[in-house]
């Protein structure tokens, strides 16, 4: 079965026959006037859908667990991923909200205002003041495109009478001078999204002026959702500081985030995820992974630019008893320079072969300078960045750092002047 549409809510591939493991669909009709106008798939696992909407109206998307509601306006088109993101034309849209910094007018029996970032339907940021001036306002860090705001009151998971009636949304770039998004007066919906164009700013604000549907109650925000791209240049990611495994841009087959997205698991044989833009700068010589594993484990290929794309290096991941049990593994790399997008490619035998937690590339220990030697001039500048006269980073940051304790600290320089008087043979 390829759609099933119940209760308005439309739920993608809820039963795929083995022999339709990888295909595409289109002109599929679903309730509420909608239209899978174009779905693809493949080794089971949903790859980009495009939805039509007849007549506007609130759509309600399920997939793998996921669930996804956004207003539609009639006669647009709507483009999922696979993790029931936004993408456009051009990009990639991500809800730049998510775990941002918050601040609230206050809170009300420890319901956080960090609650309406968290990617959760079930925590919400809650307040009453008793005036009824309670609000709620985004960091984004720095200015963004944003193409669509999605705000999740009460009735995801409690009674909707709490669904906030009026409200307003404003924008600002420098959190001084503010302008005004969108004003909405006699909601009743429990997912309301945009009505407005897009509009650039780092902070966003939700100023309540109904909180509730009889004005009888607090605040209650359970997700405050801005999609958009990044107005800038992709930031290349350092290769040498710990990445986590959930934090890929892109997956192909069953992999799933696992364990409230602390590690990827339901990893099999051919799957891979991609990391963009990782900075090897002038190259690692090793990988290490945190890995576990109940069956015998398997391969995690290192390849970069795609997923057949140069082979890097290849890590033996083998049993540690349990799903949860991590453990370290190595191996070596082959010299690689620059930025590249990072695939890593899974192989072995049938079923499920290990979960990933966090990986992080390593080069020569001590080679403060990166000129793949070790010799004075790296214990100068390596005490320069003890004095903090010189800042580190990425590569530097991490031959520094010589006992991998995550900081540069006096036992690193004990360390590499003892290597380099001959007293000890490796570092
Ligand atoms: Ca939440
Ligand atoms: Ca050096
Ligand atoms: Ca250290």
């Amino acid at each position: 079965m390829l759609l099933q549409s119940q209760n308005d809510v439309i739920s993608l591939l809820p039963a795929l026959p083995q022999k339709w493991n990888t295909g595409h669909a289109n002109g599929l009709r679903a309730r509420g006037n909608f239209e899978i106008k174009e779905m693809s798939w493949s080794d089971g696992s949903l790859e980009k859908v495009t939805i039509l909407s007849g007549s506007g109206g609130i759509c309600t998307v399920k997939y793998a667990g996921a669930v996804i509601s956004f207003d539609t306006e009639a006669g647009k088109e709507y483009t999922l991923g696979g993790e029931l993101q936004f993408i456009d034309d051009t990009q990639e849209l991500q809800n730049l909200a998510l775990n941002k910094e918050v601040t609230a007018s206050g809170i009300s029996k420890s319901n956080d205002a960090a609650n309406a970032v968290d990617g959760d339907d079930s925590t919400k940021w809650a307040h009453l003041d008793g005036l009824g001036g309670e609000w709620i306002q985004v960091d984004l860090g720095q200015e963004y495109d944003i193409q669509r705001w999605v705000l999740k009151f009460a009735g995801v998971s409690e009674d909707i009478k709490y669904n906030a009636r009026d409200f307003k949304l404003e924008a600002s770039s420098d959190g001084d001078s503010w302008f005004d998004v969108d004003t909405v007066y006699g909601n009743t919906k429990t997912v309301c999204g945009s009505s407005t164009e897009k509009f650039t700013a780092r902070y966003v604000k939700l100023n309540m002026l109904t909180a509730t549907q009889n004005n009888d109650g607090g605040a209650r925000v359970y997700e405050i959702e801005l999609w958009g791209g990044d107005n800038k240049p992709p930031v290349p990611v350092t290769a040498y500081a710990n990445t986590k495994a959930c934090s890929y841009k892109f997956k192909h087959g069953g992999v799933q985030k696992d364990h409230d997205a602390t590690d990827l698991g339901y990893i099999m044989n051919d799957c891979y995820v991609m990391y963009k833009n990782i900075d090897f700068e002038t190259g690692a010589v090793g990988f290490k992974v945190n890995a576990a594993s109940e069956t015998n484990g398997g391969i995690i290929e290192l390849r970069t630019d795609s997923p057949d794309g140069t082979l890097i290096g290849s890590c033996k991941i083998s049993g540690t008893g349990g799903w949860s049990d991590f453990e370290e593994f190595t191996c070596e790399t082959k010299q690689c320079i620059g930025v590249k997008n990072l695939y890593l490619v899974f192989t072995g035998d049938d079923g499920y072969l290990f979960n990933v937690k966090d990986f992080e590339f390593y080069g020569i220990k001590g080679d403060t300078d990166c000129d793949r030697t070790v010799d004075v001039f790296d214990y100068t500048i390596g005490r320069k960045a003890l004095t903090k006269s010189t800042e580190l980073k990425g590569l530097a940051r991490s031959n520094a750092d010589i006992d991998s304790n995550g900081e540069i600290g006096i036992a690193d320089m004990v360390q590499l002047e003892k290597y380099l008087l001959g007293k000890t043979k490796k570092l």
